[in-house]
């Protein structure tokens, strides 16, 4: 018998180290394995300590279910933090894997700055980073990769549907995203570059929304009351949630929306493709949330000690009313 575990003990030893790959500096062979097969293996689970910003969308939700099933599918196990939109808690989640000396640390980093000392600290010991969804502003070799949507392009969409579509002619207010969050930078950039270069559009108001539904229907129900948004003829929000929002408010204030106010929004979710039907949103930019399974693939090819690319961009088309009766059964989220 003792013999018999023994060489169980062993062969787990190796299956260990062979998934333990490179970048993780302290020593295998501890008893912690959390995993042992049914058919009486040692396998090593994987444990990856994810820490995810918040719930504040629909988009948010839909990012969420995929980290976690995709996870559970691959018998990886995910420590999963939600930060409720707060930086520090984000950090605090971060410094807590890595006290518990998880395989791999992911993360979405709510706000582009301040991500340098922790992730110094994550390398220290020796545990690799993978990004998802929000780029943090910090040196490329504080992560392994970094995979989510191209916000820029998203901007740029955006804006050349909404010139076509109002012949190069539009007073524009703008619903922003999470200040100081990388998609809020970005698409906000990417629209404005596209707008430089067409002379009579016009970004007239622009005020945050934090990408929620409840402060889109706020900022839009005080932006209609006031001077400035009675002359508006189009609305630009970085995510559908804030332009749902905004929709109920034009309603409440007697407007129609999709027809008074011509709506242009980012992520494609449902609800956007619902509001297509319905007349009251005219566009969506996709920004693909499933990233579960992107996510975990990078892991694992990492683990297997290939390289990665430092850039993995997932790739995003727009739908309007003409498209969305017809896309709408496909949707996954
Ligand atoms: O567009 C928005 C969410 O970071 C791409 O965050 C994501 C954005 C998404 O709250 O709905």
């Amino acid at each position: 018998m003792r013999q018999v575990l023994g060489w169980l003990a062993l062969a787990g030893l190796v299956v260990g180290l062979a998934s333990a790959g490179c970048g993780k500096g302290d020593s295998g062979g501890e008893a912690s394995s959390t995993g042992s097969s049914a058919q009486g293996g040692t396998d090593k689970k994987l444990v990856v300590g994810f820490s995810q910003i918040g719930a504040e969308s629909a988009w948010r939700t839909a990012n969420t279910e995929s980290i976690k099933s995709e996870a559970e599918k691959r018998g990886i196990e995910l420590k999963f933090a939600d930060a409720q939109q707060k930086q520090e808690n984000q950090i605090k989640a971060i410094r807590s894997f890595i006290a518990q000396k998880v395989d791999v640390i992911a993360f979405a980093p709510v706000v582009e700055e301040g991500w340098e000392p922790v992730l110094k600290e994550a390398k220290e010991a020796g545990i690799p980073v993978f990004v998802s969804d929000r780029r943090p502003a910090v040196p490329e070799d504080l992560y392994v990769t970094f995979i989510g949507s191209d916000f820029v392009k998203e901007g740029q969409m955006a804006a050349e549907w909404l010139a076509k579509k109002m012949d190069g002619k539009a007073v524009i207010a703008e619903l922003t995203g999470t200040p100081g969050s990388a998609p809020a930078n970005d698409r906000k950039k990417g629209f404005e570059e596209v707008l430089a270069n067409h002379p009579d559009m016009k970004v007239v108001f622009s005020q945050t929304g934090n990408f929620t539904r409840a402060e889109g229907k706020q900022v839009m129900e005080a932006l209609l009351k006031s001077d400035v948004g009675k002359t508006i003829n189009a609305l630009y929000a970085h995510n559908d949630d804030m332009a749902l929002g905004a929709i109920q408010a034009i309603e409440e204030a007697g407007k129609k929306p999709g027809v008074d106010i011509i709506i242009v929004s980012i992520d494609g979710v449902k609800g956007a493709f619902d509001a297509m039907i319905a007349g009251t949103l005219n566009c969506t930019v996709e920004c693909n949330p499933l990233l579960g399974p992107y996510l975990f693939d990078a892991i694992e090819k990492f683990k297997k000690g290939e390289t990665l690319p430092k850039r993995i961009v997932i790739e995003d088309k727009f739908f309007d009313q003409t498209m969305a009766a017809q896309e709408l059964p496909n949707r996954k989220y």
